[in-house]
């Protein structure tokens, strides 16, 4: 017994070392005007949805001590039509970041991508606009066997074009370095009225609609994404069954910066 719990407190110790000695800073850059999924995607009708409001071009990760910091920077200026209270509306990303072996090859529901198995997920970042307590709920809810590896960060805002998201670096576990690590953003809208399973993402329909994204199918065999860092054609590597359920899943891979 007394070995055992020594054992489990070496184990700590290393895990608290590796944590404070965890710095690491990455930037990727993504192209401008890919906002389309895999191809043919067109926003909603409503005026809320800009162009480039869903168009990714920078990714920023920073962990500098306790803290670690998201900054996606969009092809438009963030509003807040919606009145969130956080400086934007219309977004919601999900960042997957690969820093372990093994790891999900599903996502969060609603998104209808899946993740390469030499890249598989470890932890995932939520970046919206709806309250810390709302997303938290909805990952409880509908995450199933991933939501212990998802973190909902206390602080997200939005500012210029750029949405910004602190949390508590600890939170990320994993090993070695950030520079190290793989990642992939996904980005999404924010949609308070979700259907059925869906994590707070709007649905892409054959046709657009006020608050429909369009170019994919009214069913859920389509990537339901608009931008990703890196190759669109991953997503347009999916196929539907007559009846509208899903043959196989676009699947994507996380990249290293
Ligand atoms: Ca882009
Ligand atoms: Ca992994
Ligand atoms: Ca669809």
């Amino acid at each position: 017994m007394r070995g055992l719990q020594s054992g489990l407190l070496v184990m700590a110790a290393v895990g608290l070392l590796a944590g404070g000695a965890m710095a690491g800073k990455v930037e990727i850059s993504d192209p401008k005007n890919d906002d389309f999924g895999p191809g043919e995607y067109v926003y909603p009708t409503d005026a809320v949805y800009t162009p480039g409001s869903f168009d990714l071009t920078k990714f920023k990760f920073e962990v500098k001590g306790d803290n670690a910091e998201i900054d996606c920077t969009m092809g438009a200026k963030l509003e807040d039509p919606w009145r969130m209270g956080g400086g934007f509306s219309v977004q919601m990303i999900f960042v997957l970041i690969d820093n372990a072996p093994g790891g999900f090859t599903e996502t969060p529901p609603g998104l209808n991508v899946a993740v390469d198995e030499s890249t598989a997920w470890d932890v995932c970042v939520v970046l919206s606009p709806q309250t810390m307590a709302r997303v938290q709920q909805e990952v409880d809810a509908k995450a199933g066997a991933m939501a212990s590896s998802i973190i909902v960060p206390g602080r997200v805002r939005g500012k210029r074009s750029s949405i910004n998201a602190k949390f508590k670096a600890e939170t990320l576990g994993g090993t070695g370095d950030p520079s190290e690590w793989k990642y992939q953003v996904l980005v999404q809208s924010n949609e308070g009225f979700p259907a059925g399973g869906d994590l707070l993402t709007r649905k892409v329909n054959e046709y657009e609609g006020q608050h429909r994204f369009g170019g994919g199918t009214d069913f859920d065999c389509d990537p339901h994404v608009m931008d990703i860092l890196g190759d669109h054609a991953q997503l347009a590597e999916y196929k539907c069954e007559p009846d509208g359920t899903t043959a196989w899943m676009a699947t994507v891979k996380l990249v290293q910066p």
